[in-house]
Parts: structure tokens; sequence; C-alpha cells
């Protein structure tokens, strides 16, 4: 796996201590959140649950948790998952009464033989064991969608009408109109955060509301372990945000994992996964994904298929919001 890199290649970043790696700029605060506790020598898998939920709590965050924007019918339902390897992952979708998807998810891990729970049942597992029956419908999402709903747009909307998420300026509110982007039409996103702790173990975990008045009842590639989120203590880790069901066809996450397994830098794992979506025939110009790896030595990367992308690197030397080097489509 640790193959010599060829040395007219770009020096790829690496971690050497504890980090965390997590999608859009909003995570910085979330990963600032979780620093001091993996820092201190906690393990990945805390810190990664931390991360996201302190994303599910911030309603300013209109991709995830309490805040998140609701299905066509005004209905909240969150995703997520945790995963350390594939023998020990857990997951939940389709969640109407909790605010945590990913607490849930290592509850499914820790206390079942099972791998993935869904809908009432999810809630009911959650309720089960001890978390808090909440709304989830944050009032600035009840406003948000009463415009919608006002404006008119198509009931039965697919994955090609909305807002495309765009980081501007790191609130979390990827689906904000304004400036020259809210021209585009696609819309969601989702925290995805990665972590090696100072044993050298690596965790993942992603939480989301999915696509903004979505279908009701669909569920993206978020939660869907291998699809969303992948870690294979062997090759690595890797998290994708944006459309889930064009990661979905590829099975995104697993791909740039066994790409990375097989030898490959982040970079060139990222750009796997990235090339066989801007290869579809079918892609929207308001289509976003974007993918986040790290390998188990330390080394990491992201990319994205198009423009507006960020994400965040948190190590002793602090939180470092950043363009992902590899842009599949640039000038899109
Ligand atoms: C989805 N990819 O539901 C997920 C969440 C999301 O950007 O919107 N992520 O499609």
């Amino acid at each position: 796996m640790n193959t010599p890199s060829d040395p007219h290649k770009p020096v790829e970043p690496v971690a050497r201590g504890p980090f965390l790696l997590s999608t859009w700029s909003f995570g910085e605060r979330a990963n600032a959140a979780a620093w001091p506790g993996l820092a201190r020598g906690g393990s990945a898998l805390d810190a990664v649950e931390e991360v996201c939920v302190f994303c599910e709590d911030d309603p300013d965050i209109d991709s995830v948790g309490f805040g998140g924007l609701p299905d066509r019918d005004g209905r909240m339902s969150l995703d997520g998952c945790v995963m350390l390897s594939p023998e020990k992952s857990g997951s939940v979708c389709a969640i109407r009464r909790h605010r945590h998807p990913v607490t849930i998810a290592r509850l499914v891990m820790d206390h079942t033989p099972h791998v993935m729970l869904a809908g009432e049942g999810a809630d009911e597992f959650a309720q089960a064991h001890g978390q808090q029956q909440e709304e989830l419908l944050s009032p600035g999402a009840a406003e948000a969608w009463k415009k919608w709903k006002q404006d008119r747009l198509p009931a039965d909307q697919s994955r090609d009408q909305g807002v495309r998420p765009f980081d501007r300026d790191s609130t979390g509110n990827l689906f904000a109109a304004g400036d020259d982007e809210s021209r585009w039409n696609n819309n969601h996103d989702t925290i995805g955060v990665l972590s090696l702790d100072e044993h050298g173990l690596m965790a993942g975990a992603c939480s989301t509301s999915g696509m903004p008045w979505k279908v009701p009842g669909r569920v993206g590639d978020s939660p869907i372990i291998g699809h969303g989120l992948y870690v294979d203590p062997q090759g690595g880790a890797a998290v994708a945000t944006g459309t889930g069901e064009l990661v979905m066809a590829i099975c995104g996450s697993f791909l740039a994992v066994e790409e990375m397994r097989r030898g490959a830098m982040p970079r060139e794992a990222v750009t796997e996964v990235l090339e066989r979506i801007a290869a579809r025939s079918d892609l929207e110009p308001t289509h976003q994904v974007a993918i986040i790896a790290l390998r188990p030595d330390g080394h990491w990367g992201a990319g994205a298929l198009r423009p507006g992308f960020r994400f965040v690197a948190s190590d002793a030397t602090g939180h470092h919001v950043l363009q992902p080097e590899v842009v599949q489509l640039p000038g899109t």
C-alpha cells in the first residue's frame, strides 16, 4: 500500500498525529469543538461523532440535523452513519424524531447485530436507548419551506431542481440565495468527517438531512455504507457529499478506499471517483459531488466535481479551511 510515490508528483499532505478532515467550511467550528478531546488522546470514533453532533445541533447549518431543510411536504428526515472497519459500522436513515443520527448509528453498531435501521423502527430504537425525542424542523427551515412552496417550484421535485450548495462564507448556510451563485439549481449537503487518533486508529461518520424538498422517503448515499462513507483500516477512509444519486451509482466511497488499498494516493483515489462521475452522459450543470479521503499512513486529499466545495483539515497546527486540489470540471 505504501508504494513509494513518483518524485515528480506533487507532495501529498500527510497527518503526523491526531487528525480530523471534514467536509465544507462549517466543519471548522465542529472540528474545533472535537479537537481538544482528540488532542488529549481521545479516540477517532468519539471525535467523528462529536463533529457530527455539533453540526446536528447548529440551526445555521441548513443541511444537517436541526436546521436542515425538509422534504416536499415540509417534514424532516435525517440520515447518518459511522464506521471503523468492514466489521464495525452502524447506520440509520429516515429518522423523524431524533436529532442525532450519528449517535443512533453508533448505538446500532454497538448494541445490535445489524448495520442499518430505517424509519419508525430506527426512531423507536433511539428512544429505547435514551435519545431525546424532539421536533426537527427549525423555525428557519420552516420559513424556507414556506417560501419554496410559495414560489411553486415543481411539486414532484427530482434531484435536478433546487439550489446547488455553494460554500461561500463559512456560516454553514450552503443553500442561501445571493450573489451570482443563486442561479444554481441543486442542493444537498452533509457533514462528512474522517479522523485518525494518536493510536493510529481511523474512524469516519456522516450526517445529513439529505436533499431539500426531496420526495418523501428518499434516502441518499450518506447513510449507506460504501456509498456515502467507507472505512477500512487496510485501505483508508473516504466520505462523499453532494448529489447522492451520483455517488450511489458507483459506490463512491468504497471505490476511493479500494483504490487506496491498491496503492493509490488519496488524490488519485478521489480523481478516479470524480472521473467516473464526470463521464456520465446525463450530468446536469447543477450537480455537485465532493469526496475527502484519508489513508491509514496519514496521507489525505480531497476533490470535487465542480468549484464551490471547501473542506477543513485539523491538526496540532490548527484548523485549515482549504480548497480541494482536484476539481474535475473547473469553470462550471
Ligand atoms: C444525499 N449526499 O442525501 C447526501 C447528502 C447530501 O451532500 O445531500 N450530501 O444526497
